[in-house]
């Protein structure tokens, strides 16, 4: 499709359509119709054109959509006698950008945009369309119109001092700044899951070499995707495959096996392996129960105590020789038979809900979000500081507009503009 946006968007289009009945376009109407050459006349496709007139679309300015067959070399031309005729190539994320400039969505709802856009699983897509319908936004406020309330409370008594009006009591701006903070906590809170929800997970697989862990990985990403042979040290680099699980995108990294190295490439694959150990949300640690346990596993199992992690006593075909002492749930499965496996996906599952439930309500997604309603957060702590040391409320209300000013950047009713340009330079073109 190409999409044009602006006042000349369509006359533009219409100098290379030939329109049934050599009729106008209609608003809101889609039409088939032939593209034309705009230089030999010669039709070069058979397309369905949409228009949308001012301020009824997705930007607020007349936009025309052609959507044609699909021929690069096609829509190369489309595009090529749009730009002779006076159009631009848009920049990425120019029409989201656009329809914010406008006012037609808020800043919240530009990056659920964006969001939906690269959504790698049907859940994520679900928390975004909830944010493009402005979910957060409207979760923010009631806050805003709290906060303003108090605000002009405490203006008022400093404005008409000498007048009738007293000064706000104490507990009267402790309670309200409660009411106002106590909402923006739970906001910022959200993040724990709502930054999972946008990232995903990594989910590490380690242990010694040949206990299973590339056999294993094949059987959650239900491919022959590593390779698995009978030699140890046969997996050196690390890899990578994400799937979905329990709606989260999860990046499962399969490693090499912890041992002291035979050569240089193994040693490197060794320490990547650590590495992704320590970077990864949530581990695997297989071992062979055929087989006594080693100090190389107890040394691993050592080291993940304290995280979230799932024991996975693999070959359990062959019987068992080890039981694992450790405080981690302990999955028995064959990922040569593949006894076991849906008992752990449940097990990770579990770990993927215990460590982060999903909360009622608005998430918060991202970083630049959860920054704007933190700053807020601590602005309201200092004004509650400052009424309990009985300072001026003039310099309470420095707190106070400080909390507002980062709420308004949230949705970004204010908002600079180099930061709205590395938000919007995270599109994709013609979005
Ligand atoms: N009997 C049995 N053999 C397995 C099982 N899982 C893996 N294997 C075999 O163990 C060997 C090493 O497997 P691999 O997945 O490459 O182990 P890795 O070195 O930990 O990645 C291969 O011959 C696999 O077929 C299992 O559950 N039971
Ligand atoms: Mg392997």
């Amino acid at each position: 499709m190409v999409r044009l946006s602006g006042s000349e968007a369509r006359a533009i289009a219409e100098a290379m359509l030939r329109l049934p009945g050599g009729r106008d376009l209609e608003a809101n109407r889609a039409v088939f119709c032939e593209l034309v050459d705009t230089v030999t006349r010669d039709r070069i496709d058979e397309i369905v054109v949409t228009y949308f007139a001012a301020p009824h679309s997705y930007t607020t300015d007349d936009v025309v959509e052609l959507s044609c067959h699909g021929s690069p070399v096609v829509l190369a031309r489309v595009v090529e006698m749009a730009v002779a005729r006076g159009a631009r190539m848009a920049a990425p994320g120019e029409f989201t950008q656009r329809a914010f400039l406008h006012g037609r969505l808020d800043l919240t709802q530009a990056e659920a945009v964006r969001d939906l856009i690269d959504a790698e699983s049907l859940y994520q897509a679900k928390v975004a369309a909830r944010q493009l319908h402005g979910e957060l936004s409207h979760t923010v406020q009631p806050i805003k119109r709290a906060l303003v309330e108090l605000i002009a409370c405490l203006e008022a008594g400093l404005d008409f001092a000498e007048d009738e009006v007293s000064e706000m009591p104490a507990a009267e701006i402790v309670s309200a700044l409660a009411s106002i903070a106590e909402p923006l906590h739970k906001l910022e809170a959200s993040f724990a899951f709502g930054r999972v929800v946008h990232a995903g997970l990594t989910l590490a697989i380690v242990g010694r070499p040949n206990v299973g862990k590339s056999s294993l990985f094949n059987r959650l990403v239900e491919r022959e995707r590593a390779i698995v042979t009978a030699a140890p040290g046969t997996t050196r680099d690390l890899v990578t495959e994400t799937v979905t699980l329990g709606g989260l995108p999860v990046r499962l990294v399969d490693t090499a096996g912890m041992r002291v190295a035979l050569d240089e490439a193994e040693a490197i694959g060794i320490r990547k392996s650590m590495e992704a150990l320590a970077d990864a949300d949530l581990v695997l640690v297989v071992l062979d129960s055929s087989a006594p346990l080693s100090d190389v596993d107890r040394e691993l199992l050592n080291d993940v105590r304290e995280r979230v992690a799932v024991v996975v006593a693999n070959k359990c075909d062959l019987g068992e020789a080890s039981a694992p002492a450790t405080q981690l749930p302990v999955v028995r499965c064959s990922a040569l038979n593949g006894d076991g496996i849906p008992v752990l996906r449940e097990e990770i599952l579990h770990c993927i809900r215990g460590g982060t439930a999903a909360p009622e309500g608005a998430l918060v997604t991202n970083l630049r979000q959860q920054q704007t309603v933190h700053v807020a957060v601590e602005a309201l702590q200092a004004a509650n500081i400052s009424v309990a040391n009985r300072v001026p409320h003039e310099m309470l209300l420095l707190d106070l507009y400080t909390a507002l000013r980062s709420l308004d950047e949230l949705t970004g009713a204010t908002t600079t503009d180099d930061i709205l340009d590395v938000i919007f330079s995270t599109f994709c073109i013609g979005k």
